[in-house]
């Protein structure tokens, strides 16, 4: 990897980026992988490059609800394996649930060489690696899913997708919480929670709330999905990108 200096202003974007690039070089994530990448550092200029009000707000109520789930489940695929593999193992402990490997791209040795990744990482349980169910409506790898995991889940968290697995899993009757830099994409407008963040920031942030409500009376956690609005925190999400870029000249 290239030897970022911490001085570099861009250090933390620039790390990100090696840490994708990483991944293509050791075979987790897909050389598309990088474009997302790409894309994704375009949207988290426009919001600041910080956790935004709007993107805290998601932050909290997706804690909520994973803490009120009977069987959530924890998706995983290159981009997030390169960028928050640890980060995603530690929630996966604090919510005391295994992690699913899914890929759009995919190929058995990318899934098992993200689910050794994991494992090494600390992960209690990986599945993935050998999916027994299909999403219906879905006519790509993606659908691929393993009962006990994602097919069975009543909440799943998918970091970093395309839209279409969003449907389709919101039309199964699940919830779906999605991480997402782009608050115009398909996923962040299906999704029942969509934290418009960078994956680097936004999983330690769920995973502080995890721990922190974990002892709250149900009734709190109900309350705090049931105050939650997605469509007008979405749109927040674009007011603060519209101030922030006012702000600047
Ligand atoms: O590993 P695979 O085969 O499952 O493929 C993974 C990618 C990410 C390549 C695949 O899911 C894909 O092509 O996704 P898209 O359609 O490019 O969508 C990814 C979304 O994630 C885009 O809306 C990006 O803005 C967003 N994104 C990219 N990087 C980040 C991000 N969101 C949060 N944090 C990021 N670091």
């Amino acid at each position: 990897m290239t030897d970022i200096p911490v001085s570099h202003p861009r250090y933390a974007s620039l790390v990100a980026r090696e840490r994708v690039a990483e991944g293509v070089r050791r075979g987790y994530t897909s050389t598309q992988g990088l474009i997302a990448q790409g894309r994704g550092e375009c949207f988290d200029y426009l919001i600041g490059e910080k956790t935004t009000p709007a993107a805290l707000q998601a932050i909290r109520a997706a804690a909520a609800m994973l803490l009120l789930a009977e069987r959530p489940a924890l998706s995983v695929n290159g981009n997030v394996a390169a960028l928050a593999a640890e980060e995603m193992v530690d929630l996966a402990a604090a919510l005391k649930v295994p992690l699913e490997v899914n890929l759009f791209h995919r190929s058995e040795e990318r899934v098992a060489k993200i689910a050794d990744l994991l494992r090494e990482k600390g992960a209690a349980q990986v599945l993935g690696e050998r999916p027994d169910a299909s999403v219906p409506g879905l006519d790509h790898a993606r659908a691929l899913a393993t009962r006990g995991g994602i097919y069975d889940a009543d909440v799943v968290l998918i970091p970093l997708e395309d839209g279409d697995r969003c449907e389709a899993l919101v039309a199964m009757g699940k919830k779906v919480i999605a991480i997402d830099l782009n608050p115009l994409s398909r996923t962040a407008r299906k999704a029942t929670v969509s934290i418009v963040d960078n994956i680097v920031r936004a999983v330690p942030l769920l995973t502080e709330q995890v721990r922190k409500h974990s002892v709250a009376p149900r009734a709190e956690l109900e309350a705090m999905v049931r105050d939650y609005d997605n469509e007008k925190v979405l749109r927040g999400g674009v007011r603060e990108i519209k101030e922030h870029l006012e702000g600047q000249f």
